[in-house]
């Protein structure tokens, strides 16, 4: 899982209306409608008001991330639900969170990034949530997915959560991951649910294979701009992406790629 930096996000909070108008201009949805596709829910408009969301910027490990608990407050905001970010830091922030009659809690160390539901129980992490919220996406850019062929590169978290996602909507999913035994086991999760899944040995030829493509892998720029053609379509859940600079003016409006906001989007819908 790659750590965000400050400049992965700074930005981030002032630029939701943009990001979402770019959205709706890639997949006719907005980040709502996306996330609710994803959390298998209704976008329901009116029900946001009422749920107190409180964000608790959390110390431990390499400790604070400047504007990122900024940037979550500000996502799950411009969803509708009035989000406050905690004054008090770690276990003193749960505390005040409680104390304030927040309901749904998000809250992120080094290894792990949650929304916890106070009264239900209910817990989304951010690398499960993540990859069911680019497949959202990518099933409305290209018009839906069924028996069509999607390459996953990158069998980590946000991998598995796709490209189980993928096969749960029809479809023919080839894996590639660099260490080739984390693909074998994701391979294993996906029939014991009932499915299959290919195993791409070269991603050199699955890129030139595949015109679907997931990138849920922390590499740079591997995707070149001879791998990118007119019918080239990439959810890229993966940061940093791996679309090579020269290559993004070809994709730009086929191409889902953000630090923070599909994945805490859909990562509430999951805890409503
Ligand atoms: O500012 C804070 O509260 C820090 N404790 C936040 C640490 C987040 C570490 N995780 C990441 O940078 C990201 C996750 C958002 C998803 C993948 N990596």
């Amino acid at each position: 899982m790659t750590r965000l930096k400050q400049d992965d996000v700074a930005a981030l909070a002032a630029g939701l209306e943009e990001y979402n108008a770019e959205l709706v201009g890639m997949t006719g949805c907005s980040l709502r409608e996306i996330a609710a596709h994803a959390a298998g829910k209704g976008d329901r408009e009116d029900g946001a008001r009422k749920f107190s969301v409180a964000v608790i910027p959390m110390t431990c490990g390499q400790g604070i991330i400047e504007s990122f608990a900024e940037s979550v407050a500000g996502i799950v905001n411009y969803l509708g639900f009035k989000t406050v970010i905690t004054e008090n830091r770690d276990v003193g922030g749960v505390a005040e969170a409680v104390q304030n009659g927040s309901e749904i809690l998000f809250m992120a160390d080094d290894d792990c990034f949650i929304a916890l539901n106070l009264r239900t129980g209910k817990v989304s992490d951010n690398g499960d949530a993540t990859g069911r919220g680019y497949v959202a996406g990518l099933v409305q850019m290209c018009g839906g997915l069924k028996g069509k062929n999607v390459l996953v590169i990158g069998a980590g978290p946000v991998g598995t959560s796709a490209a189980l996602a993928l096969v749960r909507v029809g479809a023919e999913v080839s894996i590639y991951d660099i260490d080739p035994p984390a693909s074998q086991r994701l391979s294993g999760k996906i029939i014991e649910e009932g499915y299959t899944a290919k195993i791409a040995a070269d991603l050199e030829s699955a890129l030139a294979e595949h015109a679907i493509v997931v990138d849920a892998c922390p590499a740079e720029g591997f995707i070149m701009p001879r791998h990118i053609s007119e019918k080239t379509m990439i959810a890229a859940p993966g940061i940093p992406l791996g679309v090579q600079a020269a290559g993004l003016a070809r994709i730009s409006n086929r191409l889902l790629h953000d630090p923070l906001q599909i994945g805490v989007a859909t990562m509430v819908f999951d805890v409503l």
